[in-house]
């Protein structure tokens, strides 16, 4: 075992961190061949939907005609406000600074037009290499919508995989809002109705399964509102239990939710308009027991649904908890959660992802993220030494690694399904 016992535990990890190569197991990325679909730039930077809300704070312009500017001006009302007319302390806006900064752009000089400048000169490719690059990841997963008609227009081409872009099934358009859904699906050919009789429940099956073939997902997945419930019948609790479920036991998929997003509680906000409730993890544990041979990858929004969420994955194996997700995404509640894992869990669950819109946003939000898991590692692994065990680099490197892809990568494996069954 090769020790390393003069080096501060801090730079141990800080180092096996910069040798490992991550899996982003949940982002809003596109691959470079789906063209415009893949947001990029500084501008795409200011406008992403958490400094809206932000800026709005500060801007007195009404939101339908700040909505109604350009991209470019959009950009520019945020830059003044929330980088020119006070400190940028946020997370989301210390993540611009973060990420020019390791781009090598100077942000100190508070220069919008230079940095625009030095973007236009970029080529996508470079660009693509070196972001995953700074950010230490081999490949980041999409979020890949059979409903939307930019991006299946993509796919119904046939479109050459990209292997740093994995892909993932989202359906919740058929969970949450199917008697909506139903003409859509009735105009791509699948005959369905609003009831889920075996003919309609064959049809979902066939949709399920031709987006299933075209896109080879690692896992399907949904966010959740916090009154999703799985304790009462409901048209959502049919669907998920006789369509949903059954195509992923099938098909040896995953289902993953992200419980606790409250859409549009104000529209005028319109993407930035989503809040957070309280989840019912008692619903978790629900369909982990009723559905053994299934599994559930799971994040919650809510603060206080983290803890049942490490109780209820110590009962259960199918369950595994992933991710800081979106209002969690900040150093308060990575260091609280990922020390809440340690805790009750150990090593086993996936301790990030990033949900970037924007490929930029992968450099700060894996850089933010590892300054956080170097403290709270290094708490952990003190306090182990201090009771008495000795901890190598490379445990370090193999720790590091479970917990940053390859435990996600052991659960979406078909072994891992005959293991739960
Ligand atoms: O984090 C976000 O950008 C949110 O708007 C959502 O996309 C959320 O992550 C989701 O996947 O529903
Ligand atoms: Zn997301």
């Amino acid at each position: 075992m090769k020790k390393n016992l003069e080096v501060p535990i801090e730079t141990r990890i800080g180092n096996a961190l910069n040798q490992i190569e991550i899996l982003d197991i949940h982002t809003h990325l596109y691959a470079p061949s789906m063209g415009k679909m893949l947001l990029w730039g500084i501008d795409e930077l200011l406008v992403y939907h958490y400094l809206v809300a932000e800026a709005f704070r500060w801007m007195n312009i009404p939101y339908s005609k700040f909505f109604a500017l350009s991209k470019s001006e959009q950009a520019q009302y945020i830059w003044n406000e929330l980088f020119l007319h006070h400190s940028p302390i946020s997370e989301s806006c210390r993540g611009v600074i973060t990420t020019l900064n390791m781009l090598g752009l100077d942000p100190r000089k508070r220069d919008l037009e230079l940095i625009r400048k030095w973007y236009a000169e970029r080529s996508l490719e470079e660009h693509v290499d070196e972001t995953f690059a700074l950010a230490g990841l081999k490949a980041v997963v999409m979020t890949n919508s059979p409903f939307d008609r930019e991006e299946t227009s993509y796919w119904e081409k046939g479109l050459q995989q990209d292997p740093r872009f994995l892909t993932a099934l989202r359906i919740d358009p058929l969970l949450l809002d199917y008697g909506n859904t139903i003409a859509y699906l009735r105009e791509k050919g699948y005959n369905v109705a609003e009831a889920l009789t075996q003919e309609v429940r064959d049809e979902l099956f066939r949709f399920l399964s031709d987006w299933a073939d075209k896109l080879n997902p690692l896992y399907l997945m949904v966010s959740l509102p916090p009154e999703f419930s799985y304790q009462v019948e409901t048209s959502r609790h049919k669907m998920l239990s006789k369509v949903i479920l059954p195509f992923c036991r099938e098909r040896g998929l995953p289902f993953a939710m992200m419980c606790g997003v409250t859409r549009a509680v104000n529209p005028q906000l319109c993407l930035a308009g989503d809040s957070v409730g309280l989840s019912s993890i008692t619903s978790v544990e629900n369909l982990c027991r009723n559905f053994p041979e299934n599994r559930f990858l799971v994040t919650a929004l809510s603060r206080e649904n983290q803890h049942s969420l490490c109780v209820a994955a110590r009962k259960f194996r199918n369950l595994h908890p992933f991710g800081c997700w979106w209002f969690t995404n900040i150093p308060t509640l990575m260091d609280e959660i990922s020390t809440l894992r340690f805790e009750l869990l150990g090593l086993s669950f996936t301790a990030q992802h990033s949900d970037a819109r924007v490929l930029d946003q992968i450099i700060y939000k894996w850089t933010h993220f590892k300054e956080s898991l170097i403290l709270t590692l290094s708490e952990k692994y003190s306090a182990l030494e201090a009771s008495g065990w000795e901890i190598s680099d490379e445990e370090i490197s193999r720790d590091l690694q479970d917990i940053l892809g390859r435990n996600f990568e052991q659960f979406c494996s078909k072994e891992s399904s005959e293991k739960s069954s």
